[in-house]
């Protein structure tokens, strides 16, 4: 794969829409936008183009051309736009055309943003971002993407670096000319008045971190209670789609069903859920296990009952819902919901929002997103600890504090990265 290649693929989604846009990058971005549109329009405007098959010299549709000379463009190369009609049709034949350019090839799923990389226009944080940005569904995660894509992560990991090399030139500087009686600059307590504070902001972001990772997944919530009690009716009715089957028998849900909501801009994964009690059946049993063992990992329960059982004891958070009250009234102080009138289900979304909120965050702090950041700097933060925790050699402290420096490193994809790229970039789509 190396970038002398010109790349093409469409950019927007398969299938019929209004407007189709293919990405052209490369050294003959240029020319192909000359072969297939009959010019190559002036820097950065749009102009009126007419597709033509460059064999056949057919017309293959009616559309804009643009091209970015390099490197002020989006990945750096020169770059060209073709923006076409939508169709299936269109699509594939302006594709074909481009396939028989010589010197151009279709791109591999994110090699659009990893030359973008490579040529320095984002960091390997920003890509991954622009990633969730694109898989982005609720305000909350479109927030949290676009700070990271803007640079919010890669700003403070450079930051970060800065004021380790700082410490590591003052080490070195005393391993090197510790006899010179003029160096004076070290002392173990400038070390620390350097890395302290430093520690304690990556520790900062740290905490953060879980509640970031949680963003992109969503706030994982289970609707648990005895069987019967108005569960999958619940599910069915925050979702407004008939996603479970409601029955009078009791023990009808066996499998978890799973529906993702956005609550008021926060992303909720909900589960409905077998009704616990002794089960009938060997198949119940299975998923009433099912049950238990997802909760360990679940952020919030909805307890619901018809008949004002209290919830046993779970780890977790739980808030409590009294079904049907066409039939019976809540008790006091407990959310009520009637499936037939939609009573009380605002009151139950705001709850679960208000705990979403509380415990992911809106977004706008987010810095640490994924579990790969995570653990680079976890490494980072105990290299440094090692340090101040002193005594040991100022050979070793150097030694750590490459190692932290190296671990930041990896966050922004500046070193040791041929791995992590190919594991990052192959993840994205094509056209990314
Ligand atoms: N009157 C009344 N009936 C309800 C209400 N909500 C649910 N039901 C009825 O209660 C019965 C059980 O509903 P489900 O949603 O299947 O209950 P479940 O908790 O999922 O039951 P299992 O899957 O067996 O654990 C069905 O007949 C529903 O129509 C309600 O608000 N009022
Ligand atoms: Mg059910």
């Amino acid at each position: 794969m190396t970038s002398r290649d010109t790349i093409f693929a469409l950019g927007t989604g398969a299938g019929r829409a209004a407007i189709a846009v293919i990405r052209i990058s490369g050294p003959r971005a240029g020319e192909a936008l000359k072969a297939v549109a009959g010019k190559r329009p002036p820097p950065r405007q749009a102009s009126f183009a007419v597709l033509r098959d460059p064999e056949t010299g057919e017309m293959l549709d009616r559309g804009l051309a643009l091209f970015f000379p390099g490197p002020a463009s989006s990945t750096g190369e020169d770059y060209s736009e073709l923006q076409l009609h939508g169709g299936r049709a269109v699509v594939e034949g302006a594709l074909a055309a481009l396939h028989r350019l010589p010197g151009l090839r279709p791109a591999e799923p994110g090699e659009f943003a990893r030359r973008s990389f490579a040529n320095g226009k984002l960091d390997l944080s920003q890509a991954e971002a622009l990633a969730d940005l694109i898989d982005a569904q609720t305000e909350a995660q479109r927030r949290q993407a676009l700070r990271v894509a803007g640079g919010a992560l890669r700003r403070r990991v450079e930051a970060w670096r800065a004021a380790l090399v700082e410490s590591l030139a003052m080490v070195e500087a005393e391993l090197d000319f510790s006899d010179e009686a003029d160096v004076g600059a070290f002392s173990p307590a400038r070390l620390s008045a350097l890395l302290s504070p430093l520690a304690r902001d990556m520790r900062a972001a740290l905490q953060l971190a879980p509640a970031s990772e949680r963003m992109r997944d969503g706030f994982l919530v289970m609707i648990l209670g005895r069987p019967n009690v108005g569960k999958s009716t619940l599910i069915n009715a925050l979702t407004r789609r008939d996603l479970a089957i409601v029955s009078p028998i009791p023990g009808t849900t066996r499998d978890m069903i799973e529906a993702h909501l956005d609550i008021g801009g926060m992303p909720v994964t909900l589960i409905d859920t077998a009704g616990l009690r002794e089960a009938a059946d060997a198949i119940e049993r299975i998923g009433v296990d099912r049950t238990l063992a997802r909760v360990e990992t679940a952020d919030l329960a909805l307890w619901l009952s018809d008949s004002a059982e209290a919830p046993p004891d779970h780890e977790i958070e739980t808030i409590r819902v009294a079904t049907k009250t066409d039939l019976t009234p809540a008790p006091l102080g407990v959310i009520g919901v009637c499936a037939l009138s939609g009573e009380g289900l605002e009151t139950l979304a705001a709850a679960i929002e208000a705990r979403a909120r509380a415990r992911l965050g809106d977004g706008a702090a987010s810095l640490i997103v994924r579990e790969r950041h995570r653990l680079a700097l976890e490494q980072a933060v105990e290299s440094i600890g090692s340090i101040l925790v002193g005594g040991e050699a100022l050979e070793l402290q150097a030694e750590a504090l490459r190692r932290a420096s190296r671990a930041l490193g990896r966050i922004v994809g500046a070193v040791d990265v041929e791995e992590i790229l190919d594991a990052v970039f192959s993840r994205f789509c094509i056209g990314k």
